[in-house]
């Protein structure tokens, strides 16, 4: 590469400030350069261009800031983290890089000088839907917090061409169809940089041979098929700070001359047929969020993700340093659950076999890079992959894995001679010769956290205890935040006019200064703005329901709200009994202190996973019945809001008044939806599960409607659970169930529900759904109750607001920083 000179540099940069001005006369004058010159289009064309418009354009404000970052990260020795993660669920990023770049209003002005609306363009924008739910929305909420930071911090994931499946409903069903998200033509946030492009091995053999000059034994990876990876550079920028950081995604192809041999012996359709094989690798996400054990492409993108990320960082390593004995000083790799834990092996295998380090000097850099974070106690959603399916695709890794394991029951075995039972639980290679990931990644990691308190700790005495044992210190817990930029500064811009006008706008960089609110909580005044704002959030909500769902809400009726993916833990079906049982109530004329409700429900199912489909199917049913009883009329709506996804949580948490989070204790990681809920005024209903715990810790049990068994409780009742128990007990189960059972929401479909039905009265149910029915609709009437009194729902709802300024990534990323990554945040001012 050509050198620049310093002056050419800068000149360079002056330059394109220059041509890059913030105003709107210069935002529009580039928007209609894009739209007439670039595409060839004016301002009557389809939504899909002024959407590429105006973000080219806002991606050329950008530029000039990430180049300036790029180089103050480079030309310093300065530590650097990489999240490396499977998944990235950004959403839609055209109004984000607005408001973080803080031309919000100015590009509305230019639009609307062209008789545009901005909100229109900004919705015409596909969601990146690059992850399954709460693991790949985190990842995305830490780089945007890292770039508020100043942190140097850099995400490497995958470009799949397909992401999230699209979810449709049929007849009550879910179908799923394929999210080609990148369209016919590019996604404009992305630059490619091809010059970046690493080759990741696949297959082969692994040989051992003494080189005849050094004498030194050497092993080599033979016959591999060799795939080549592409980064495709996403800019994440902070908040108005000039630090743009960078996401890497990797693109699969094949290598140019792939092949040749066989395209020139005449097999042109076999050599074609394994060119788009190569490329398969990063053609589609994994749709599943527990399990996805023993697929062969799932661990050929978690290799290829490793491979090319870690070869990446070495390359720019040594580009700027002679040998590795301070690399563990200047790089952090911090692992977003097991998926890329192969990590461990591969930065071994380049240290040892392509850099020439010894093995231990290799591993003690290994182990003082790598950092583990944990998301699930989920015993089905612990990754273990067949030493077979090793030997056959990763033949290398694996030899290394091997010795890492031996080295490793060395250390376990002098710990505790003898103990052969502990040191078979503990082997990275289990009984059934499948290679646990979790321990992987546990035994080269120098630290390994939860996502929030109440799961830390029960890896530490559950899951993880034997490792606990081991190594206590390398155990810690970093509660997941959500980013208020996004989550209560964009989606909900009439709150956030509401609270700069009453405590100004340091929350959005300090999400702590939300305590300010709390002497406002019991203003009369304020509350009547604060609940006009939720009312016309809700209003926004109701009226993106009808267009999706057809169904009307009553917008003075409680939004009752549970969205997340389905799963039986998170207990959907909980819910769903609680709106038969209201039902129920309205058909006997039980009418005392009753509240209007809409329940909204939303997620998607894993395509394989058919329980959580029937679900899907149930509530549709009941919503059918619910929705068209003219006895229940406004009383009690029903909906499910179809593909539920980034941007309809951007509608969603903001019109929302009670959040439902209410999984089986000790089930649930942490959660994150609850974080946004809260931040945006709802009242939560849950059980002392996950973040749920120091939610209800920071806004005060009085503010907080909890309910059910205790995780220690429902352990100990696990032996003993008797379903029919609770239904003898509870006149009001029997009714639900009674309606279930006597077919009243399969009239035509019989047997429908067998399934569901069976699961709930079997003594074998892992999540108890009718151990908690009870306190359940209690809760809920007290709920229903308090919203009775608008005034003090309105108190609380203020409060909920304030209480949640812990939860920011801000907090979180600060607490990663200090305790696993120290990096020094590093400033990027253009201003010289
Ligand atoms: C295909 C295998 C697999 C297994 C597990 C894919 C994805 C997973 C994830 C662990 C699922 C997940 O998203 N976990 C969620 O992570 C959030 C962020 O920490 C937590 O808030 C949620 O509680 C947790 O369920």
């Amino acid at each position: 590469m050509a050198s620049v000179n310093e002056a050419v540099r800068l000149e360079c940069i002056a330059d394109m400030l220059q041509h890059t001005g913030l105003d709107r006369e210069s935002i529009e004058t580039d928007f209609l350069r894009y739209l007439c010159h670039f595409m060839g289009r004016n301002p009557g064309s389809e939504d899909y261009y002024l959407f590429k418009a105006l973000s080219y354009t806002t991606r050329d404000r950008l530029m000039t800031y990430w180049k300036e970052t790029w180089h103050a990260y480079n030309n310093q020795n300065l530590k650097k983290a990489y999240y490396l993660s499977m998944e990235f669920l950004i959403g839609r990023s055209l109004s984000n890089n607005l408001l973080n770049l803080g031309i919000e209003h100015e590009a509305a002005e230019a639009m609307h000088d062209l008789t545009l609306s901005l909100e229109e363009i900004e919705d015409s924008e596909r969601d990146a839907g690059l992850g399954n739910g709460g693991l790949g929305r985190l990842a995305a909420c830490f780089m945007d917090s890292c770039a508020t930071l100043q942190l140097p911090v850099m995400g490497y994931g995958l470009r799949y061409e397909y992401g999230m499946f699209r979810q449709r409903i049929q007849n009550g069903f879910q179908v799923e169809e394929p999210d080609h998200w990148l369209g016919t033509g590019q996604y404009p946030w992305e630059v490619m940089r091809s010059e970046y492009t690493r080759v990741v091995k696949f297959g082969g053999a692994s040989r051992q041979y003494t080189d005849p000059h050094s004498g030194q034994l050497t092993v080599h990876w033979e016959n591999a098929e060799e795939i080549q990876a592409i980064p495709f550079d996403v800019p994440i920028p902070g908040y108005k700070n000039q630090t743009v950081n960078t996401l890497r995604l990797w693109s699969a192809s094949a290598q140019e001359g792939f092949n040749l041999t066989e395209f020139n012996a005449g097999s042109y359709h076999e050599a074609i047929a394994k060119k788009s094989e190569a490329e398969n690798i990063t053609m589609v996400l994994y749709p599943n969020d527990s399990s996805e054990n023993g697929k062969e492409l799932r661990l050929k993108q978690q290799y290829f993700l490793v491979s090319a990320s870690l070869q990446d960082v070495i390359a720019q390593w040594k580009k700027h340093n002679d040998g590795f004995s301070r690399f563990a000083e200047y790089n952090a790799f911090q692992l977003n659950d097991t998926h890329p834990s192969l990590a461990v092996a591969e930065l071994m295998r380049l240290l040892v076999d392509k850099e020439g380090i010894k093995w231990d000097e290799a591993w003690k850099i290994t182990t003082q890079t790598m950092a583990y974070t944990n998301h699930t106690l989920l015993p089905e959603a612990l990754e273990k992959w067949p030493v077979s399916l090793f030997e056959r695709l990763l033949p290398r890794p694996l030899e290394i894995i091997y010795e890492i394991n031996r080295r490793f029951l060395m250390q376990v075995a002098m710990k505790w001679p003898a103990d052969l039972q502990r040191q078979r639980r503990m082997s990275i290679i289990d009984e059934h010769n499948n290679v646990s990931m979790a321990y992987l990644a546990i035994v080269g990691s120098h630290s390994v956290n939860g996502v929030a308190e109440l799961h830390s700790n029960l890896l530490k005495e559950g899951l993880f205890h034997d490792f606990y044992e081991i190594w206590p210190e390398k155990f810690n817990n970093k509660t997941n935040g959500v980013t208020q930029r996004r989550w209560l500064a964009m989606c909900n811009p009439e709150l956030r006019e509401l609270l700069n006008d009453t405590i100004g706008e340091e929350w959005i960089t300090d999400l702590s200064q939300l305590s300010n609110l709390k002497p406002y909580a019991t203003d009369a005044g304020f509350q009547n703005k604060w609940a006009i704002v939720k009312r016309n959030n809700k209003k926004r909500l109701a009226g993106l329901i009808k267009k999706q769902t057809g169904v009307e809400l009553n917008v003075d009726s409680m939004f009752d709200v549970q969205v997340k993916r389905i799963h039986e833990y998170k207990r959907q079906l909980l819910n769903v009994l609680h709106v038969i049982h209201l039902y129920s109530r309205i058909k006997r004329g039980d009418m005392e202190n009753w509240t209007n409700r809409s329940v909204i429900f939303g997620g998607k199912a894993a395509p394989g996973y058919a329980m959580a489909k029937q679900i899907i199917k149930l509530i549709n049913n009941v919503a059918e019945v619910v929705n068209s009883d003219p006895d229940v009329g406004d009383k009690l709506k029903v909906v499910f809001f179809p593909n539920y996804r980034v941007s309809a949580m951007e509608v969603i948490c903001p019109g929302t008044d009670l959040s439902e989070q209410i999984s089986t204790a000790g089930k649930e990681a942490s959660g994150t939806g609850n974080m946004k809920f809260m931040m945006n005024g709802a009242l939560t209903i849950g059980t002392l599960d996950g973040a749920n715990v120091e939610i209800r810790e920071a806004v005060g049990p009085e503010n907080f409607f909890l309910f059910g068994l205790h995780t220690p409780e429902v352990e100990a009742l696990r032996p003993h659970y008797n379903p029919q128990g609770y239904i003898d007990q509870c006149y009001e189960l029997q009714a639900v169930m009674g309606l279930l059972e006597s077919g009243h929401f399969n009239q035509f479909e019989p047997g429908l529900f067998d399934d569901i039905i069976h699961s709930m009265r079997s003594p074998n149910d892992p999540w108890m759904t009718l151990a908690d029915f009870h306190a359940y609709i209690t809760e809920q009437q007290i709920a229903a109750s308090a919203y009775l009194n608008q005034s003090e729902w309105i108190k609380m709802s203020i409060l909920n607001t304030a209480c949640s300024g812990i939860f920011s990534t801000d907090r979180t990323m600060q607490e990663y920083n200090k305790d696993i990554w120290k990096l020094t945040p590093v400033s990027v001012s253009l201003e010289e």
